[in-house]
């Protein structure tokens, strides 16, 4: 089952056309889970130096390294720059990463999840337990199914809607497009957020050009904030923001000591600072 391409002489590389001519490898001890679902290759390795890793069709999700900083900035960052969110629709991320956050939230009550592949919740729960926790809230519902089509059928719902999908090249694709974007901010409740995974400023400037532009045609405020993940290509990646209201650059609560304690990567200055931009990066998103 193991794609050579991926897997030699006891390390993976992250070999993939979205990132041309580069890729991140890591050592790996052993390799824990290696099947096909019905939609990707879902592989979970053991590494030398970074602890479990997630690959779908051969590219990193997450490791435990680093994961802390994606899941915890993706989920924050819309929930603390919403003046007080109840209800939250995340879309994606069957590891549970970003349900793990969400649930440090204690003004949320109820929180929706939709993931298409329900051999990723199960895997991750074997293997992840640490971000498989997620799931133990009672205040998530799961749903399996099309992310897309879940959300069409939704109408003034959710305060914050996050969407954690994988790059748009397979089973992600649609997430990036305007018609999904639409259903969203017809989800949202008045004065609502989304989040979505917004892709690396460095080498995706397409992508995060156009999810920038549909975020603007669409919504009251949008923003693009940069977060620092050392085993994502490039080492960053990005959230692509869109507001009915709110302001998204700076948190509209107050963190408690008790959660900021429990955060690695997260602060309120952080939040602020991850909306400052390289000047080329300023420049492209300015000038859609
Ligand atoms: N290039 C990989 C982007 C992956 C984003 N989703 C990660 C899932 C972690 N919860």
């Amino acid at each position: 089952m193991t794609d050579t391409r991926h897997v030699k002489d006891g390390w993976f590389s992250e070999i993939c056309p979205m990132w041309p001519g580069m890729a991140l490898s890591l050592e790996i001890e052993k390799i824990l889970f290696d099947e096909k679902s019905a939609f990707q290759h879902i592989q979970v390795f053991e590494t030398r130096h970074h602890g479990t890793m997630l690959a779908l069709d051969g590219i990193i999700q997450l490791t435990q390294f680093d994961e802390f900083s994606y899941q915890e900035m993706m989920a924050h960052i819309p929930l603390f720059a919403h003046p007080k969110p109840e209800t939250v629709l995340v879309i994606g991320g069957g590891d549970g990463g970003i349900l793990r956050e969400v649930g440090r939230h204690a003004c949320v009550g109820a929180v929706d999840f939709c993931e298409i592949d329900d051999m990723v919740i199960s895997v991750s729960k074997q293997f992840l337990p640490d971000l498989a926790c997620g799931f133990d809230d009672p205040r998530v519902t799961v749903f399996i199914g099309d992310g897309a089509a879940f959300v069409k059928e939704k109408t003034g719902a959710y305060d914050v809607i996050i969407v954690d999908s994988s790059d748009p090249i397979g089973p992600g694709e649609v997430l990036f497009k305007k018609p999904f974007y639409e259903s969203l901010k017809t989800a949202l409740r008045p004065g609502g957020i989304i989040a979505t995974q917004g892709e690396s400023l460095f080498l995706h400037k397409d992508c995060v050009a156009n999810l920038a532009k549909i975020t603007r045609d669409l919504f009251t405020r949008q923003a693009y904030a940069c977060i620092m993940v050392p085993t994502y290509p490039g080492g960053n990646i990005g959230i692509c923001l869109g507001s009915l209201g709110p302001e998204l650059t700076r948190p509209a609560r107050k963190i408690d000591a008790g959660l900021q304690e429990q955060l690695k990567y997260y602060s309120p200055e952080i939040h602020k600072a991850a909306f400052a931009l390289p000047f080329f990066a300023r420049k492209l998103l300015e000038n859609l």
